[in-house]
């Protein structure tokens, strides 16, 4: 039976630090958690860099590259910055990191769609630090932006630097923006899609459309690529559940889930590694390693990264 590749994505955009104690915006507080999650059995660890001051999503070079660097002096694990960012940054501020430190992975956003968080705001009332608030209800008017112009530009971007796009569908629509990148000769086959559920503005997280995007991907682009999930929330576990089932492989981790059962915080996204490993385990499934994931992905290697 095929490995399972399980990716830790340590703190992302989403999440402000008011939401949890346990959310890691310092560099030497993100190292240790991928170092943690590497330990606990993930093969890649997904990283959004933060301002060290007030936890305020980052695009700095310093910042990714003291964090990256930090974390593969420690462990070997795939390290995959975001190219994503946040939507307090412009196309060219989310794209630098790869240009800079020729990651072996990063985010590759396959279009536009809205992205609100400004309903966390019923939950959420008091925070410490005084951009949170005014964060999260920007959101409210955010489309996060990845034209066809810009898609050419990433992807040619990561060609270039032989960084694989870890392609991230928010919608089924999306799966046909990959086609016809690929027709278009921008994006290569086999490619490495990861469904992203349960965001306000995309797909929501239910079985049936997990194994429609399945299905429709399938049909689109043929039977040879990988597939991971990544849901929101409350959903983070039982759709990765599904898709471990179906063949692909699973994202944890704070950025997408604060929690570890109901009610329970996580304390770090290496507790949710540990959950995932031991549910696949009971199924018969083993995680992929770091090398084993750069075999199945064809990565380029840790000596061939810029940092
Ligand atoms: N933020 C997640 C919903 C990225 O960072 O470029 C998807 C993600 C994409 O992690
Ligand atoms: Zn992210």
């Amino acid at each position: 039976m095929s490995k399972v590749i399980i990716t830790a994505a340590l703190t992302g955009a989403i999440h402000t630090p008011s939401m949890s104690e346990y959310l890691p915006f310092k560099i030497e507080d993100l190292i240790e958690e991928a170092v943690r999650s590497d330990n606990a059995g993930a093969a890649v660890v997904h990283v959004h860099a933060r301002n060290p001051e007030d936890g305020s999503p980052s695009s700095s070079g310093e910042v990714f590259r003291a964090i990256l660097s930090g974390i593969k002096a420690r462990s070997n694990v795939v390290v995959t910055p975001t190219t994503g960012g946040s939507y307090t940054m412009t196309p060219r501020e989310r794209l630098a990191v790869v240009s800079a430190l020729e990651p072996e992975m990063a985010t590759f956003n396959a279009g536009s769609l809205n992205f609100a968080l400004y309903p966390v705001l019923e939950k959420y009332k008091d925070f410490k630090y005084d951009w949170e608030k005014s964060y999260l209800q920007g959101t409210e008017s955010f489309i996060f932006s990845n034209h066809f112009e810009s898609l050419h530009i990433y992807s040619q971007t990561m060609s270039e630097t032989n960084t694989r796009p870890e392609i991230e569908i928010y919608d089924v629509g999306q799966v046909n923006n990959v086609a016809q990148l690929v027709s278009e000769g921008y994006l290569k086959k086999p490619v490495y899609l990861q469904y992203v559920m349960g965001i306000l503005g995309g797909i929501p997280a239910t079985t049936d459309n997990l194994l429609y995007l399945i299905r429709e991907s399938k049909r689109l682009l043929g039977d040879d690529f990988k597939w991971s999930v990544c849901a929101a929330g409350r959903f983070q576990f039982a759709m990765g559940v599904v898709n471990v089932l179906e063949g692909g492989f699973w994202r944890v981790g704070l950025e997408d889930n604060l929690y570890l059962e109901k009610g329970v915080l996580a304390k770090s996204s290496a507790e949710q590694v540990e959950k995932a490993i031991r549910i696949i385990r009971e199924l018969g499934y083993e995680p992929a390693t770091p090398d084993e994931a750069r075999a199945i992905l064809g990565l380029k290697g840790l000596d061939k990264v810029n940092y």
